[in-house]
C-alpha cells in the first residue's frame, strides 16, 4: 500500500460529517484518486459517502459485540478455547487457551493490517469470570515475536507477564494462573518491548469480573475503542471501535427501549493520550473501572485514559437511530463512530 499519512487520510477522509457517515475510501489511497477539479474549486480532495465494506467473514464486529467466553463461536471451536468446572467451594475454574499468532486483518475497506492477534482476532476474545473464581490461561506462542500475556488485577509478581524473563519465545507456552479479583473492568495485553508496538499491534483483549451478587440483568456489549497505525510513523490512520472503523454505521446496534443497556468501554488505542465515547440524545450513567456498584458520574460524554476503562449503562427513552462517537472529531472522521437502532416503546423509525 502506498504510504499514506494521517493528514492525507483526513482529507481523503470526506469531512462531511453532518450527514452521518465518515468515509475511509480505499480508492482514494491511491495515486489514481479523483482530483477534485470542475466546480469544486476551492475544497480538498474527497468523496462523499461509505464506500466499500469490510468483510466479517475474519472476524465480525457485531459478533464481537456481545460474545463473552467465546459465546459465539461454533460449539467445538469454543471447546478449544474455554471450559469451566466447578470447585468444591461452588465457585469455578475457568480455563482459556490463548494463542498469539500474526495475521493481516482488514480494519477499512480495502485497508489491511499486518496484526499480531490472540486467537486471530483483534481484540482478542472476551474473557470472563466471577470474582474468586480461578482463571488459568494457556498461552501459546505461534507469532514471530516474543510476547506476554499482562492481566489486569490482583496476582503474584510471577503471573505479570511483564518482565524480560517473562517473555514467552516464539514456540513457546506459558500458563498464567490467578484468582479473578477484584470485580471489574479490566484488560490483558501483550507485555513485551517496545510495549506501544505490541499494544497498538492487536495483542490485547477484555477481562471482566462480575461481582458474586450479579449487577442487574442487562443488554450486555463490548466495546474497544482502538486505532491503527498502518504507516508505523507512531500515529493512528485509522480508529474504530472494536477495530473497523465504521462499522457500526453500517450495522447499528438493536437495542430496545427501555431496557437496561450495559457498555463495558474500554480505551486499547495507542499513541493518542485520550480517547473518548460520545452518545446523542441520552444521559448513562458511568463505573469507573467498575470496581464499585454505585455509579462514579452521569453525562453524555465519558472520556478515558490510555488502558483506562469504564461501565456505561443507560436505557432509551425513544426508539430511533442515536449516534455514539469519539468527541474527539478527527478520531470520529477517521472510523470512530456508530450508531443505534433503538426499537419498540413506540413508533420504530
Ligand atoms: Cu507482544
Amino acid at each position: 500500500m502506498k504510504t499514506l499519512s494521517r493528514r492525507a487520510l483526513l482529507k481523503l477522509a470526506g469531512l462531511g460529517t453532518a450527514a452521518g457517515a465518515s468515509v475511509l475510501n480505499a480508492r482514494a489511497l491511491t495515486s489514481d484518486a479523483p482530483s477534485g477539479h470542475g466546480g469544486h474549486a476551492g475544497h480538498v480532495d474527497h468523496v462523499m459517502g461509505p464506500v466499500g465494506r469490510v468483510s466479517t467473514e475474519a472476524f465480525d464486529p457485531s459478533l464481537y459485540l456481545r460474545s463473552f467466553n467465546g459465546s459465539a463461536l461454533p460449539a467445538a471451536e469454543r471447546e478449544r478455547f474455554y471450559r469451566h468446572t466447578t470447585r468444591p467451594d461452588g465457585s469455578l475454574l475457568r480455563e482459556y487457551r490463548i494463542v498469539a499468532a500474526d495475521r493481516e486483518i482488514e480494519i477499512a475497506p480495502g485497508i489491511f493490517f499486518p496484526a499480531w492477534t490472540f486467537n486471530g482476532q483483534v481484540p482478542g476474545p472476551t474473557l470472563r469470570a466471577t470474582e474468586g473464581d480461578r482463571v488459568r490461561v494457556t498461552f501459546v506462542n505461534q507469532g514471530s515475536h516474543p510476547h506476554t500475556i499482562h492481566f489486569h488485577g490482583w496476582h503474584p509478581p510471577e503471573m505479570d507477564g511483564a518482565l524480560p524473563e517473562h517473555e514467552v519465545m516464539p514456540g513457546g507456552t506459558f500458563v498464567y494462573e490467578f484468582d479473578a479479583e477484584p470485580f471489574g473492568l479490566h484488560l490483558y495485553h501483550c507485555h513485551a518491548v517496545p510495549l506501544k508496538r505490541h499494544l497498538h499491534k492487536g495483542l490485547y483483549g477484555v477481562f471482566i469480573v462480575d461481582p458474586k451478587t450479579p449487577r442487574p440483568p442487562a443488554d450486555e456489549m463490548v466495546m474497544v475503542m482502538n486505532g491503527f497505525d498502518t504507516n508505523f510513523d507512531a500515529d493512528n490512520e485509522v480508529y474504530a471501535v472494536n477495530t473497523v472503523a465504521n462499522h457500526f454505521m453500517h450495522e447499528p446496534i438493536a437495542v430496545r427501549v427501555g431496557a437496561l443497556v450495559r457498555i463495558y468501554l474500554v480505551n486499547l488505542t495507542e499513541f493518542d493520550l485520550i480517547n473518548s465515547l460520545h452518545l446523542h440524545g441520552m444521559f448513562f450513567d458511568v463505573f469507573r473501572t467498575g470496581t464499585s456498584l454505585s455509579r462514579s458520574e452521569t453525562t453524555d460524554t465519558v472520556m478515558l485514559c490510555q488502558g483506562e476503562r469504564a461501565i456505561l449503562e443507560t436505557r432509551f427513552r425513544y426508539p430511533g437511530r442515536f449516534m455514539f462517537h469519539a468527541h474527539q472529531s478527527e478520531f470520529a472522521e477517521l472510523g470512530w463512530m456508530g450508531m443505534f437502532r433503538a426499537e419498540g416503546g413506540g413508533r420504530d423509525t
